[in-house]
């Protein structure tokens, strides 16, 4: 065992102390060092991982200051069967999340800790999520025996000294303790991406009324880089309920008009909807003088602001943890601009002349590569040269977009919820919900279709609010916290809207264009916050008529339109009694607004025509 608090240790916070020198005791690392956050100790890390073969600095020429990892085959994602939420009742983790008992877990976790740092370095982050200082961040401390992770945490997080500063004596912190799960022997040679190579020996564990995160034997994204989805999702969402905010998964994005009039939307999508895309979206050069700025790309915390009644929202974020395939210059420009220096890439191809590559960053492969895994790959190949969950880590203060106030302290004050789904048929390109309560049942029933099977049995893998992995507790508690938060005296909660970028024809293919065009839906969102905008009242929701939509520069035909604002009766009843079985899930924690709205949908669909049409000419404003 080694002293637990060496020269670097630059604290007087007793909790925070005696809480290293447990886990020290725990782990039994060879060294602890304490991270101040600063370029010296950054390049350090670095180095050292070029060193050890965890990084592979690739051609300052082409893309300076940064770096290539290769992970584990057996370490590319999160482990979402191996995620816990270790609450005293099983109810209250719910039926979407893997329980278990506190202790039992408690037992397990001290035997997989124990020792497991052996002959590694203990590395102390303290790391503030949210602008520092600012009354809606949170302070988290990782420890950790894994560079890689100190690396990205100075990328992804507000990281060191300065934290320490802010957080004092006496401030609260919430404990994260990770170990890639793989000590080493006295003699024993390093691999360049350590971790528990089986999965049923890696944890990702939550204690939600002790606000603890322990994670082991995973090296990779969510799974190690602890303020993310552990810290910023599932303990926050615990913290959030208990003090009356809101932990979401959700991109914030600015929206400034011609006239200079600026409003905030967050939005939420499940994975692989092109999140990251339409939070740097760029608008058509044909709606002239509309602008979109970037706040955040992934998560949002979201706090009522008794004095305005309006809802201000941070990105606790600092950098961007991205997919890479997929990014280029069509779908992503201002993603491409953020990576282009100070970045880290994880599983990613390596290109002969020491740059990164990845399925459709180009529209040609090079003619050869390293693949992910290090084996030469050409386009012959019958294997992607990178790992489809192939990552970039990036600053946010590198994104061409970013928004002038995305580090104020106080927040930007949020004028819609967008809540997106992925569904080929039937569900309109977008809709205003009547209401707050109905606005929480088209979140709390969002998804994206889990088959192409035909409309009898076509199901929806259900995605409440982006939230099924991420939520610390009971999904149907986590409903009744929204409808709550809309009922609050001072003030109006802000509009709800639902979108779908995924509608197809009747050959399979995508109806709409998406991307810069999404700005168009925007922009009839952010005119309806204003109450400047017209709609047509459906069964579903408010849908804007043709005339209130855009089309400068697109051709885009009014029957084009129809075939994705059109509901069909029998689809939709499909879909509510599909629901009905989401909700029953819940059993008696199931709040009764939503089965309400399930039914008032039902019978408003019932008043229905068999095939719904908004009306051919302009409708009257509602
Ligand atoms: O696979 C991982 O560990 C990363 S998952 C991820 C990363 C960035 C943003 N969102 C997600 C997600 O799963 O929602
Ligand atoms: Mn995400």
């Amino acid at each position: 065992m080694t002293m637990t608090h060496d020269g670097n240790t630059r604290t007087q916070n007793s909790q925070l102390l005696a809480w290293v020198d447990k886990m020290a005791a725990l782990c039994t690392p060879d060294r602890i060092f304490w991270c101040d956050g600063s370029e010296e100790e950054y390049k350090h890390i670095c180095d050292q991982a070029v060193e050890s073969g965890t990084f592979i600095r690739l051609n300052p020429e082409k893309r300076p200051n940064s770096f290539l990892a290769r992970s584990h085959p057996s370490d590319v994602a999160r482990v979402e069967n191996r995620t816990f939420i270790c609450s005293e009742r099983e109810e209250d983790a719910g039926p979407t999340n893997n329980w278990m008992d506190p202790k039992a877990m408690r037992a397990e976790l001290n035997e997989r800790f124990r020792g497991c740092m052996r002959g590694r370095t203990m590395y102390i982050i303290p790391f503030s999520m949210g602008p520092l200082g600012s009354p809606i961040a949170h302070i988290g401390i990782e420890i950790t025996d894994s560079p890689y992770v100190v690396a990205n945490q100075r990328i992804m997080t507000r990281m060191g000294q300065p934290v320490l500063d802010v957080l004092g004596a006496d401030g609260d912190f919430v404990p994260c303790l990770h170990s890639v799960g793989a000590p080493l022997e006295p003699g024993q040679d390093d691999v360049p991406w350590p971790c528990a190579a089986n999965i049923e020996d890696k944890y990702i564990v939550h204690f939600p009324e002790t606000r603890e995160i322990w994670s082991f034997g995973s090296g990779y994204g969510g799974n190690a880089l602890l303020g993310k989805k552990c810290f910023a999702l599932r303990i926050a969402s615990v913290m959030a309920r208990d003090e009356g905010w809101l932990a979401e998964h959700m991109l914030i994005l600015g929206v400034e008009s011609p006239q200079g009039d600026k409003h905030y939307v967050a939005a939420a999508f499940p994975s692989a909807c092109g999140k990251t895309n339409f939070a740097m979206v760029i608008p058509p050069k044909s709606l002239d003088g509309w602008k979109v700025t970037t706040v955040g790309d992934d998560i949002a915390w979201i706090k009522p602001n008794p004095e305005d009644g309006r809802f201000y929202g941070i990105n606790p974020e600092y950098g961007y943890f991205g997919v890479a395939p997929g990014t280029n210059e069509g779908s992503n420009p201002n993603a491409l601009a953020s990576l282009k220096e100070n970045a880290i890439f994880t599983n990613t191809a390596l290109t002969d002349d020491g740059d990164v590559w990845w399925e459709g960053l180009t529209k040609e492969p090079p003619a050869h590569l390293i693949d992910w895994q290090g084996k030469d790959w050409t386009p012959n190949s019958d294997r992607p040269a990178a790992h489809p969950n192939s990552r970039f880590t990036a600053p946010a203060s590198q994104c061409p977009s970013i928004d002038p106030d995305w580090e104020n302290p106080a927040g930007v004050p949020i004028s819609a919820f967008l809540f997106g789904g992925r569904v080929s048929k039937n569900f309109p390109l977008v809709f205003q919900s009547f209401n707050w309560e109905h606005g929480v049942y088209l979140a709390a029933t969002m998804g994206s279709e889990a088959t192409a099977a035909a409309v009898s049995q076509q199901s929806m893998r259900r995605d409440p609010m982006a939230m099924l992995p991420f939520c610390g507790y009971n999904m149907a508690e986590y409903w009744k916290h929204w409808l709550r938060i809309g009922r609050r005296k001072v003030g109006t909660p802000p509009p709800i809207f639902r979108v779908n970028w995924f509608r197809k024809d009747d050959r399979g293919h995508f109806i709409w264009p998406g991307f810069g065009d999404n700005m168009r839906v925007l922009k009839w969102i952010v005119e309806r916050c204003e109450g400047r905008a017209p709609a047509v009242e459906s069964a579903f929701g408010l849908l804007p008529p043709y005339a209130a939509m855009s089309w400068e520069g697109l051709d885009f035909s009014q029957d084009a339109y129809d075939s994705i604002m059109r509901i069909d009766k029998e689809i939709a009843q499909h879909e509510s009694l599909d629901q009905a079985e989401l909700f029953a899930r819940f059993g008696d924690h199931m709040p009764r607004e939503l089965e309400q709205q399930r039914e008032l949908l039902l019978s408003r669909l019932f008043h229905s025509p068999d095939v719904w049409h908004l009306p051919e000419s302009d409708a009257k404003a509602s």
